[in-house]
């Protein structure tokens, strides 16, 4: 695993819990954290259960001793590890947003083409896929419970950006992450939307903003943001904070995003919208046990959404884990992440979502982002009657 902050962690207990709930035909060994600073990686390597740690990556994916790679690092270093992991003969699992660019996420999609040919899959970690709820939403929506689906309205709205005192961290540059919101969390909202609808957006107009410009240099990284000393210099922002955008989808759908890390109180309020000819489902991960569920075609004097607890043997990934009515938290869809990837590998077939499959996410964003700087596109509400 090569990186250890908030992802690395929540990868690390995925991949130590899930032989622990779930029957695998292969037994993951978390054998190497790798970070940059050896005192970091050491630590990290004793909090999170690894076998060893180092801080050289391309030493660790040289290893036979090695058969997967999980990269969990800022952006800017997920195309050049996961190419060459791949050309090392090595599984990749890959964070999101894939690359930074277009042009970054299609060669790793090509270096997966190739390794796939001998055996070697890649997979990206939309994690989200795996939360129960939007699983049994998918589920719905395959045995054509929704009919065809008309709106997507989705938003991901968090708020630990709000203050302008929070420091500049990787999430914040441009370089290092690609863009902002719209890659950090709205590319969660996107591969949710295309997956769940079987449709993929073609065609979007959109805006974005950066409402703080510049923040304190960082001084300690810690969860999300960190801590910058008193009177600490101030450094740009070159990303967005914030994205709103239309969609059309492949299957006639309209959709309309919305992406913040500055929604003061909404915390991680993923949530999705899906109307179709026959029903309708909306989830928020903020109640991520629940699945809203509006069924059109029930007598009229029962019609209105009910709210499914997704917590039942029946649902999917549930029945592994608690007692009918026990709900499960944040870290379990990291955990059927791994169940997922490690099942497909052991049956020799290419996990989903595959790195092809980021592309196409990723030619979302950039549309946004050239939407965004068109704005010539902009009909302004004052001017000739
Ligand atoms: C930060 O906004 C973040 O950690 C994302 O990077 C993750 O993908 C998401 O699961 C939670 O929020």
């Amino acid at each position: 695993m090569i990186g250890h902050a908030f992802m690395g962690r929540a990868h690390a207990q995925a991949w130590r819990t899930a032989p622990h709930f779930f029957p695998l035909p292969l037994q993951p060994v978390l054998a190497v954290v790798v970070g940059r600073d050896e005192g970091r990686a050491r630590a990290a390597a004793e909090n999170l259960g690894a076998e060893e740690w180092s801080i050289d990556w391309r030493e660790v994916i040289a290893r036979d001793d090695i058969d997967l790679v999980d990269i969990c690092t800022p952006g800017d270093q997920h195309a050049e590890i996961a190419i060459a992991a791949l050309r090392a003969g090595k599984h990749v699992l890959c964070e999101k947003p894939l690359a930074r660019s277009v042009p970054e996420a299609i060669e790793m999609a090509d270096a997966a083409v190739i390794a796939a040919e001998s055996g070697v899959f890649a997979m990206c970690g939309f994690s989200y896929r795996r939360t129960p709820a939007l699983a049994l939403a998918k589920r719905f929506i395959e045995e054509g419970r929704l009919g065809q689906i008309r709106h997507v309205r989705a938003q991901y709205l968090q708020d630990w950006l709000s203050s302008s005192e929070a420091p500049l961290t990787w999430r914040l540059d441009k370089e290092k992450a690609g863009s902002g919101a719209l890659g950090d969390i709205g590319a969660h909202s996107i591969d949710t939307a295309q997956w769940l609808t079987g449709q993929s957006i073609d065609g979007v107009s959109a805006m974005l903003r950066t409402f703080v410009t510049d923040r304190p240099v960082l001084a300690h990284q810690a969860g999300l943001g960190g801590r910058a000393e008193d009177g600490a210099e101030r450094g740009p922002v070159t990303v967005d904070d914030a994205a709103a955008f239309t969609a059309t989808f492949s299957g006639g759908a309209l959709g309309v995003f919305e992406s913040t890390r500055m929604a003061l109180g909404r915390r991680n309020a993923n949530r999705i919208e899906i109307n179709g000819e026959r029903g309708s489902v909306a989830f928020d991960f903020e109640r991520m046990n629940e699945l809203e569920f509006h069924d059109g075609t029930d007598p009229e004097d029962a019609q209105g959404f009910r709210r499914i607890q997704v917590t039942e043997p029946s649902h999917p990934y549930t029945g592994a884990w608690w007692p009918t009515g026990h709900g499960l938290g944040y870290e379990h869809v990291f955990t059927h992440q791994v169940v997922d990837l490690i099942t497909a590998i052991a049956a020799g077939t290419q996990p989903s979502p595959t790195f092809a499959e980021a592309v196409q996410v990723q030619q979302v964003l950039d549309a946004v982002e050239r939407s965004a700087a068109d704005e010539s596109r902009l009909t302004a509400t004052t001017g000739p009657a």
